[in-house]
């Protein structure tokens, strides 16, 4: 059985289902500790013990072990580790998470962003930034993960015709999905989030480049995660945050900042998506014909009734869920990656022991 203190790991996150499957752990030797992911790098993985951040190395078995599966490690994860005679710190079992939100990538690929989350902050300015399609997409992929989202329209002290862009979503997205629109540098502001925000929630930041992830992070957590300016004329960030990381705020929750996304899909299937969009789903069993496509049918019901963008918002999310596919190449590619940090931390280990 592996030890170890809940109130200390419940600064980072931990939640009883995950202490329950901890005690089954029980080929692990007495000394292993069960600890955080807190940041995967190009060449090294760092685990956090609930007082401090230490990097790691997996041991290889459990690599080829989690990468048959499909299964990599993310911040996020529970997983337990132990010292070596040389102090190397070694990940020795990984604990299937509760929750994992993945996307998949223009190529297919599967990527999970962040494991054991509770909330998604789902941040999007009311500047440039402000795009309700994306914004469907987002909430796609979290609800596809059993992960409640809330929507934070930022710069909201800096945008035009704030009320109406509020009155927008409201009318749009499902009326479920809370959504506010704050300045996100700004304590006053951003503490309408406390309802989510309790001891041992887990919290992950999406949202494009330049909305306002970091910057709120800081706010929330004071962490002092480096922010900076959106370029000039069309409002995109500039990729300040380059790895997810996680972080601690003072309420006892923790807080996962992510690099804005380029370009992905939902990792959701078709009926994931239609609980994504329910009001069409509801709609669409009183439609004349049962395989209607809501676009020229008789009797349509949802045609019309529908706000006509987020109809062909969701037949594209239909498309794209589709055609997802993994081929043999790209998951080669991913393994190599996860080689690397093996070999990495190998090469380090010798390096001491020298
Ligand atoms: N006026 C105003 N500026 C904001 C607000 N939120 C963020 N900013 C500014 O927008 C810029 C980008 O903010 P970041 O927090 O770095 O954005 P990010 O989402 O972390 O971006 P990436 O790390 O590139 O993904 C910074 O200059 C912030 O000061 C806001 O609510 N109001
Ligand atoms: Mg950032
Ligand atoms: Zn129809």
């Amino acid at each position: 059985m592996i030890a170890f203190d809940f109130a200390q790991l419940r600064l980072i996150g931990l939640q009883q289902a995950i202490a329950g499957a901890a005690t089954q752990l029980d080929t692990l030797s007495p000394a292993a500790q069960l600890m955080r992911v807190s940041a995967v790098h190009r060449d090294s993985i760092l685990v956090h013990d609930g007082i401090l951040e230490h990097q790691a190395q997996i041991m290889p078995p459990l690599l080829h072990e989690l990468l048959a599966l499909d299964n990599i490690l993310t911040v996020g994860d529970w997983i337990a580790a132990e010292h070596d005679l040389h102090g190397t710190l070694w990940i020795r079992a990984h604990l299937s998470p509760a929750t994992q939100i993945a996307r998949r990538g223009n190529d297919g690929r599967r990527q999970v962003l962040a494991s054991n989350v509770d909330t998604a902050l789902l941040v999007m300015g009311l500047d440039a930034d402000f795009n309700p399609r994306r914004l469907e997409r987002y909430l796609a992929i979290v609800l596809a993960s059993q992960v409640s989202p809330v929507v934070v329209l930022s710069k909201a002290d800096v945008a035009d015709d704030v009320g109406g862009k509020l009155t927008q979503l409201k009318l749009r997205l499902p009326r479920h999905v809370p959504l506010f629109a704050v300045d996100t540098r700004h304590a006053y502001d951003v503490a309408i989030l406390e309802p989510w925000l309790g001891a041992g929630q887990t919290l992950v930041l999406l949202g494009s480049s330049g909305a306002g992830k970091s910057s709120l992070t800081n706010t929330l957590c004071a962490a002092d995660q480096p922010t900076n300016g959106v370029r000039h004329g069309d409002g995109r960030g500039r990729h300040t945050t380059t790895a997810r990381s996680l972080h601690l705020c003072s309420s006892g929750a923790c807080i996962i900042d992510t690099p804005g996304l380029r370009s992905w899909r939902a990792d959701a299937d078709a009926d994931t998506l239609a609980a994504t969009f329910d009001d069409i789903a509801a709609l669409a069993s009183t439609c004349k014909f049962r395989d209607c496509r809501h676009t020229s049918e008789p009797g349509c019901q949802v045609r019309g009734a529908i706000d006509a963008d987020r109809l062909r918002n969701y037949h594209k999310l239909l498309r794209d869920a589709q055609r997802i596919e993994v081929t043999p190449l790209e998951r080669i590619a991913a393994r190599a990656k996860w080689k690397t940090i093996l070999k990495a931390g190998l090469e380090r280990g010798k390096d001491k022991r020298r």
